[in-house]
């Protein structure tokens, strides 16, 4: 249509994405374009046998509490089945079931229990290998104390305020910021405690209690307060603690990536960023295996995400005479550009400017590109929709190929 400068195929770019990476992921009726990721441990059922673990968790994966319990399912390879509740508009039965109506909740064999902490200590004492606590009865007394201190410590609140609370004050909010640090402080020391880089002396529940929350202040606390955790040279402990977690294949599976973190504050809760976004992080972008999970989940669903795109993007409002086939013939040809250079790098036969620039073929067709491209970028969410790694990779490719527009 709008240009001879072609693209691949879908055919063609989803089986050298396939080839690339194993990460898969099963469609979730009615709540498209979301996916769901496949449990690492699944394939360890027998055919047709039911999960042992039901997990629910918030449809968008944003809840750090659900997040602690996933990583313990994948750390412990203990085969689980989703469900997942809309906490905007809870249903009765779920409402019904768990006192708290919070998210998480899980089934373990039948039996329901609720509170990221308790769940995560019912899995442990339901599936004890791998254990996420250790076997010396000294070491087992204290992982368990500090599980509890994760929940009654204050860090949590502290680091929440800081980030969160609104105040023009800057005395109050150097207040907030010192109330963090002296909790970060102690949180610094208590990881000094035991030789190596976790909390104890291997990977524990403990980690899993605090990652999800430090994952967030870390990615938020830069771009909304200009405060940093990694990189800060008070807290070398927690800085070679996020590099631990950095080396576990689950870490990697559950985790958001920081522009998701980011994002969310921005649209849940109303926040406005006071910093620069941050760069994207190259060790993702420049990965293959990343790059083609994130060409896969795109090429694996375009069909719902190209209607997504022509319906939510304002892309509509440059069809001329009411001719969305072509606007729809643009969307679908950036996405496969970014398909193609998520795969294939500088060697993509990026457009240079002429495809609506200096040689002006078709600034329709360029301006519905560079809307797409923006669109998409900050519309996926990791691990919603991909790996936080492809997530990184989707965003920086969707930059660079929005970059060659004009
Ligand atoms: N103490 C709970 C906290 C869980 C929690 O706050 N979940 C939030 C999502 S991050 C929730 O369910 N919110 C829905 C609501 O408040 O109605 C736990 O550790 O499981």
């Amino acid at each position: 249509m709008s240009t001879q400068y072609s693209a691949s195929t879908w055919e063609q770019l989803l089986e050298i994405a396939q080839k690339n990476t194993t990460a898969r992921r099963v469609r979730r009726p009615g709540q498209a374009p979301s996916t769901a990721p496949i449990p690492s441990s699944l394939h360890k059922l027998p055919q047709g046998a039911t999960p042992p673990v039901l997990l629910y968790r918030d449809t968008n994966s944003w809840c750090p509490f659900c997040e602690r319990v996933w990583f313990a399912l994948e750390e412990k390879e203990i085969p689980f089945e989703t469900e997942f509740i809309d906490l905007l508009n809870k249903p009765k039965w779920y409402t019904d079931l768990v006192p708290t109506t919070l998210v998480p909740a899980a089934k373990i064999e039948g039996e329901l229990v609720y509170e990221s902490k308790d769940i995560l200590l019912a899995l442990e004492a339901r599936f004890s290998s791998p254990s996420l606590l250790p076997d010396e009865p000294g070491e087992n007394a204290v992982a368990r104390q500090w599980v509890e201190d994760a929940e009654t410590n204050g860090l949590r609140e502290a680091g929440y305020k800081f980030l969160r609370e609104a105040t023009s004050d800057p005395n109050e909010l150097a207040n907030f910021q010192a109330t963090f640090e002296a909790k970060l402080d102690e949180l610094e020391q208590t990881l000094g405690k035991y030789p190596g880089p976790y909390f104890l002396s291997a990977f524990s529940l403990v980690d899993i209690m605090y990652s999800p929350h430090l994952d967030r202040w870390a990615a938020n606390l830069p771009v909304y307060r200009g405060y940093r955790i990694k990189g800060n040279p008070r807290f070398p402990h927690i800085n070679a603690w996020f590099e631990a977690l950095k080396q576990r294949p689950a870490y990697h599976r559950v985790k958001s990536d920081d522009i998701t973190n980011n994002l969310l504050l921005r649209r849940r809760w109303g926040m406005e960023p006071n910093g620069n976004l941050q760069p994207l992080d190259a060790e993702y972008s420049e990965a293959i295996q990343y790059r083609a999970e994130a060409a896969e989940r795109l090429g694996d669903n375009r069909e719902v995400a190209i209607g997504d795109i022509v319906k939510n993007s304002g892309v509509q409002a440059l069809a001329v005479d009411g001719d969305r086939e072509k606007i729809t013939d643009a969307v679908d040809f950036h996405l496969r550009l970014l398909a193609d250079y998520l795969i294939n790098g500088d060697a993509t036969p990026l457009p240079w400017g002429r495809v609506g620039g200096k040689d002006n073929a078709d600034p329709t067709a360029a301006a519905v590109g560079a809307i797409t491209l923006a669109y998409v970028r900050n519309r996926i969410c990791a691990p919603r929709d991909m790996s936080a790694g492809a997530a990184t990779a989707f965003r920086a490719a969707a930059d660079r190929v929005l970059a060659s527009l004009y």
